[in-house]
């Protein structure tokens, strides 16, 4: 007995002498050989979380709005942000389109720390374009899109985002805004187009007229369909023009996080969308993370104003990429 133990205590010593001496070599092997990894200070972004808020709002049907799917969607996304601890308001108002029809429009609002000055604005749309106006069949083009990426993706991210600041609140205050009315433009079909600004009708609406009075943030971002396989988020021209600065820390942010593909350092052309009222109205220096291509027709992806714009093209990996990168980017501020 007594040799035993004295030889499986002789094994211990050596086998832990090995250990120590491995250990030590692979520590020094990785100083040497390998960069520090990018170490975040944001939660982890979960994405199926993301992709679950996604479906919720495809299922209720088309958010067109004047619809009880659009009404219902609606009171379920200000619930949402309630739960998720924000402080929501609601903008409602009525506005006349391009073929003279009364319009409703219900901006939802969730602010996080509402009476620190310091703020950000994280926006999306939440309406879905009430024609398919892309598709090649003339019937076709009359139907209503699903918009699960165009509308639903980027909602998707901002409630994980919206969980993720209950959890592990900021000292700077945070609006997510959901714009609607924002896909409603003339359909391409119609062969008379109606002079004036009929896309962006939402958030053009509270650009004008905020839920705060003289209203500003730092800065604001804003996510338009970041939720299909293999999107790429060129630099748009007018965040180039309006906010470079938070361009460069939005793509440089993902690089470091190793979403460098779904970030090209390329600019990808003027798209008119919410941005655009927010930067010329001066409310914050705004930029547009949405998936744009430089060798398709349109200039976006696809399925874009299509009926095929539905849960088949998202891919939870592309929600985590901006998720990921939104987050970070809010707490590494400063
Ligand atoms: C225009 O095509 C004029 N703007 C694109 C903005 C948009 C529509 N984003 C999603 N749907
Ligand atoms: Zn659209």
């Amino acid at each position: 007995m007594r040799r035993a133990r004295m030889f499986s205590l002789v094994v211990a010593m050596i086998a832990g002498l090995m250990l120590t001496i491995s250990c030590n070599s692979c520590q020094s092997g990785k100083k040497t050989a390998v960069a520090e990894p990018y170490q975040p200070l944001s939660p982890a972004f979960n994405a199926d979380s993301a992709y679950r808020y996604l479906e919720q709002q495809v299922a209720f049907g088309p958010r067109v709005p004047g619809t009880a799917a659009h009404e219902a969607c609606g009171d379920w996304l200000a619930a949402k942000l309630a739960a998720f601890g924000a402080t929501v308001t609601e903008q409602r108002a009525e506005v006349t389109h391009y073929d003279g029809r009364k319009l409703p429009i219900r901006n939802i609002i969730g602010s996080y720390a509402p009476a620190q000055a310091k703020r950000v604005l994280l926006f999306a749309h939440w309406d879905s374009r009430p024609f398919a106006d892309q598709e090649s069949d003339p019937m076709r083009r009359l139907q209503p899109i699903a918009g699960a990426d165009d509308g639903a993706s980027g909602v998707a991210a901002l409630l994980e985002i919206a969980r993720q600041l209950q959890q592990k609140p900021l000292e700077m205050g945070v609006d997510i805004i959901f714009f609607d009315l924002e896909d409603w433009g003339q359909p391409s079909f119609e062969p008379q187009q109606v002079t004036g600004d009929w896309w962006c009708v939402g958030s053009r609406y509270w650009a004008e007229e905020p839920h705060v009075e003289n209203y500003r943030a730092a800065y604001g971002i804003l996510l338009d369909m970041v939720g299909s396989g293999g999107a790429t988020f060129l630099k748009e021209s007018y965040s180039m023009r309006y906010a470079p600065a938070m361009v460069e820390r939005v793509w440089s942010t993902a690089h470091k996080l190793g979403y460098g593909n779904y970030f090209p350092r390329q600019e990808g052309g003027y798209i008119t969308d919410d941005h655009l009222s927010v930067n010329e109205m001066k409310r914050a220096p705004s930029i547009n993370i949405i998936n744009l291509k430089r060798d398709s027709r349109t200039g976006f992806a696809p399925h874009w104003h299509t009926l095929n714009d539905d849960m088949r093209n998202i891919d939870r990996n592309t929600l985590k990429a901006v998720g990921q990168t939104v987050l970070e980017v809010l707490y590494t501020e400063k």
